[in-house]
């Protein structure tokens, strides 16, 4: 009874990488392109940019839901709003 729970999650877990995976590159570049639109001395500008680059850095890492989480959360400090891959 575990082990299927175990194997339902990790089957979900698979499941959900692939989507996410092409998610957080999709994010990362509408921030950069908000970024780039901004001054480079204004703080959010500062602010944002490590969350970017914080995002870029888990993505890489595999860990995309992370990465989702931290690309928001640069949204958030730059007033960006995102658009999700459908
Ligand atoms: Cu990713």
């Amino acid at each position: 009874m575990l082990k299927a729970l175990v194997i339902a999650m990790a089957a979900l877990a698979l499941l959900a990488g692939p989507a996410l995976a092409g998610q957080c590159p999709l994010l990362i570049k509408q921030l950069n392109e908000a970024v780039g639109k901004m001054k480079a001395d204004d703080a959010m500008v500062k602010k944002a940019k490590p969350l970017i680059a914080e995002a870029q850095k888990l993505h890489d890492g595999g860990k995309h839901a992370d990465s989702v989480k931290k690309a928001e959360e640069a949204a958030k400090v730059l007033n960006v709003k995102l658009q999700m891959k459908k």
